[in-house]
């Protein structure tokens, strides 16, 4: 009786239990945030899970990294093949922000994200010339390399810069509007990632991004975190004065088997999030990458969009 009441008393999906048949434990530790599992399950690969919390599975990782990469990277121009043609290889832009011509080049964060799962897929844009990642737990990353190496291929990418820090801290220091696009790939709210749904957080992020920039944060599930992606996205409003939307992709071992994306941009130059400005087919080598693309492509990024009744009444887009 008592395991039962542990099983069903996750604060964020109380009532509901998901199960996967364990075949073999692979890892047991304990970091100084969270307790890290990784087990060979009999239908989904190798699992991730953090604090009781599955973060990955071998079999259906491809959706989560692959959309919250893409669907933010695709929707903002690719300044190489941009300027190129317009001014041969002198590459500048005005940054109305920063009210001074400045070099173009594309610089991407990852907060948390540290099975490199983001990076392997961001690794695919070769217009990006910088992506640093802010990650709180090292350890995750060491379990990421050893048991998910098909994942942690994305930190051999020269162009990744590692910071192991609180992403709070880490993005107070963060020079104004430095970034083109952030990436916020973190764990539920409860333990590590409490703050990172907070306001406060969100205007560091704002602050850290160029006008016109985009952020794309892991927003839950719409079956259970209505209320929570509700909040996120008022918040959002207030702090993203470009565009604020929400987009979904289906993960089956996520509860309730759905994941949102809340993506967001800067006031600046306007997005296009629905109608993809850089479609990721013509990205040079990025569909015929070293792996190819498993679940995205054009067609599912403006699909992602479409929201159910009831979630656009719950989020007052109806
Ligand atoms: N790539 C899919 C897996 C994740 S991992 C989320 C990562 O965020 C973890 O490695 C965790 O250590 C890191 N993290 C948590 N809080 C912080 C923080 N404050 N600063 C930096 N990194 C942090 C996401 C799965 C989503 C699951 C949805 N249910």
């Amino acid at each position: 009786k008592a395991t039962k009441s542990v099983y069903f008393n996750n604060p964020m999906w109380p009532g509901e239990a998901h199960s996967l048949k364990v075949e073999n434990i692979l890892f047991k530790g304990k970091s100084e945030f969270q307790e890290i599992l990784v087990f060979e399950s009999s239908a989904y690969g190798k699992v991730l899970v953090l604090d009781g919390i599955v973060q990955l599975t071998e079999k259906d990782e491809c959706a989560y990294q692959e959309m919250i990469a893409h669907l933010p990277l695709c929707s903002i121009p690719s300044p190489k093949s941009f300027f190129m043609t317009l001014h041969g290889s002198f590459c500048f832009s005005f940054d109305t922000r920063l009210k001074k011509p400045t070099k173009f080049m594309v610089q991407v964060l990852v907060v948390g994200g540290g099975d490199g799962g983001v990076l392997r897929e961001i690794s695919r844009h070769s217009s990006i010339e910088h992506i640093d990642i802010c990650e709180i737990d090292k350890m995750v990353i060491d379990v990421s390399k050893k048991f998910f190496p098909q994942l942690a291929v994305g930190f051999e990418d020269p162009r990744v810069h590692l910071h192991i820090d609180d992403a709070i801290k880490f993005l107070r220091h963060v020079p104004e509007g430095k970034y083109d696009a952030i990436i916020v790939d973190s764990s539920d709210p409860v333990g590590p990632a409490q703050e990172l749904v907070e306001k406060p957080f969100f205007e560091t992020i704002a602050r850290a991004l160029r006008p016109g920039g985009v952020v794309c944060n892991m927003a839950e599930s719409m079956w259970l975190h209505t209320h929570l992606i509700q909040d996120m996205m008022s918040i959002c409003r207030e702090t993203f004065k470009g565009s604020v939307h929400y987009a979904w992709a289906s993960v089956p071992t996520y509860p309730s088997g759905v994941i949102g994306f809340l993506i967001c941009s800067t006031e600046g130059p306007p997005v296009d999030f629905k109608n993809p400005v850089n479609p990721i087919e013509k990205v040079e080598g990025a569909v015929k990458h070293k792996r190819e693309l498993k679940f995205y492509n054009s067609d599912v990024h403006s699909a992602a969009f479409a929201l159910p009744t009831f979630l656009k009444r719950e989020v007052s887009l109806l």
